[in-house]
C-alpha cells in the first residue's frame, strides 16, 4: 500500500514501513507522524505480521522535525512544542516499545533530532555505514525529545550521551556501533540485504517469547533486580505455556529445526 507519507509493504510475515519524504531527508510532519503511528497500530493488530522493519526513502533516514513547517514568525505566537511531541513523538516511541513484535530500524543515511531518537526506540538497529546519528536540538534551542535523553545515556553512558546532546556533532555509524548505540554497521549496499534478511528471520522465531523479552527490556531500565527476577519469573512461566516452546523443545530433542507459529 502507499499514501502520501509513509510507504507499507508486506512479504511474507514482515511489514516494511518506509519514511517517505525523501526531499526534506524524511522530515517529521503531523500527516507522516500520525501515517506511522497508524502502521504501527495495525502491525499490532495484525496477527500475519510478525516483525516490522523501518527504515527512510532517499539518502536520509530521518532529519527530525520538519522546521519549514514549524512558523516561528510571530516572537508573540510560537508554537506549542508540547503538542507537538505528545501528538507525534510520544505515541511513536509508546508504540513501538508497547508492540509484541520486533521493530528493526535500517539507518539508510542521516538520522538527525527526532529521527536519530526514533530509531533508538527500535528493538535492533542497523545501518549504512555511510550514515549518522545527530543530536541537533541545543542547535535550535531545544532539549532532546523522542526517547532520546531516555535511550541515549542508557545505551552509551553519561560522558557521551551529555557530550553528544550539548555539542551536536555528527556520529558516524560506524562509532555508533562501537559505542553500543546501534546493532552494527554495513556496506550501503548490503544494509536493505541485510535488514529485511534479520526481520524474516525474526519473523519466524516465536513471536510470543519476542514479546515477552521487550517486556523484560522494557521494564530492566527501572527495575531492582528483585523486581526484574520476580518479571523473569512471570515472564518465563507464561514462556513455558506457548506452542513455541513446546515446538521449541521437541525439535531440539528430534534434530530437526523448529516450526514456530509465533503462539
Ligand atoms: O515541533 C518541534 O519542532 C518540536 C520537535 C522537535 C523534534 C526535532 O527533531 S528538533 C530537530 C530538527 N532537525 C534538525 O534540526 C536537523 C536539521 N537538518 C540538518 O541539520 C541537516 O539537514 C542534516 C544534518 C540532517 C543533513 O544535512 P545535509 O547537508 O546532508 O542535507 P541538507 O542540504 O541540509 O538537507 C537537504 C534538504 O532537506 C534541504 O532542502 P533543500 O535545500 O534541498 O530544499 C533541507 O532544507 C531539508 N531539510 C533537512 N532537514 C530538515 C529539512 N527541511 C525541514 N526540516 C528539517 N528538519
Amino acid at each position: 500500500m502507499t499514501d502520501a507519507f509513509i510507504l507499507s509493504e508486506q512479504s511474507a510475515s514482515v511489514l516494511t514501513l518506509t519514511l517517505n519524504r525523501p526531499d526534506v531527508l524524511n522530515a517529521f510532519n503531523l500527516k507522516m507522524a500520525r501515517a506511522l503511528q497508524e502502521q504501527f497500530e495495525r502491525a499490532g493488530r495484525d496477527d500475519s505480521i510478525r516483525a516490522v522493519l523501518l527504515t527512510g526513502a532517499g539518502r536520509g533516514f530521518c532529519a527530525g522535525q520538519d522546521l519549514a513547517e514549524t512558523d516561528v514568525t510571530n516572537p508573540n505566537e510560537m508554537p506549542d512544542l508540547g503538542r507537538t511531541v505528545a501528538e507525534q513523538y510520544n505515541p511513536l516511541v509508546a508504540g513501538i516499545r508497547a508492540l509484541p513484535k520486533p521493530v528493526v530500524c535500517a539507518v539508510n543515511g542521516v538520522a538527525a533530532g527526532a529521527g536519530a531518537n526514533l530509531a533508538l526506540a527500535c528493538d535492533i538497529v542497523v545501518a549504512s555505514n555511510k550514515a549518522s546519528f545527530i543530536q541537533p536540538f541545543a542547535r535550535i534551542g531545544l532539549v532532546p525529545d523522542t526517547g532520546g535523553s531516555f535511550f541515549l545515556p542508557r545505551l552509551v553512558g553519561p560522558a557521551r550521551a551529555t557530550a553528544l546532546m550539548m555539542l551536536g556533532d555528527k556520529l558516524p555509524a560506524d562509532r555508533a556501533a562501537e559505542w553500543g548505540l546501534i546493532w552494527k554497521a554495513f556496506e550501503p549496499a548490503e544494509l536493505m540485504t541485510q535488514a529485511m534478511a534479520m526481520a524474516q528471520d525474526l519473523a519466524t522465531q516465536p513471536t510470543t517469547a519476542f514479546a515477552l523479552t521487550k517486556q523484560l527490556l522494557n521494564a530492566t531500565w527501572s527495575n531492582t533486580l528483585d523486581e526484574q527476577l520476580a518479571l523473569e519469573l512471570d515472564m518465563q512461566r507464561s514462556a513455558g505455556g506457548t506452542h513455541d516452546f513446546r515446538e521449541g523443545v521437541l525439535a531440539f530433542l528430534e534434530k530437526r529445526p523448529a516450526q514456530f507459529t509465533g503462539r
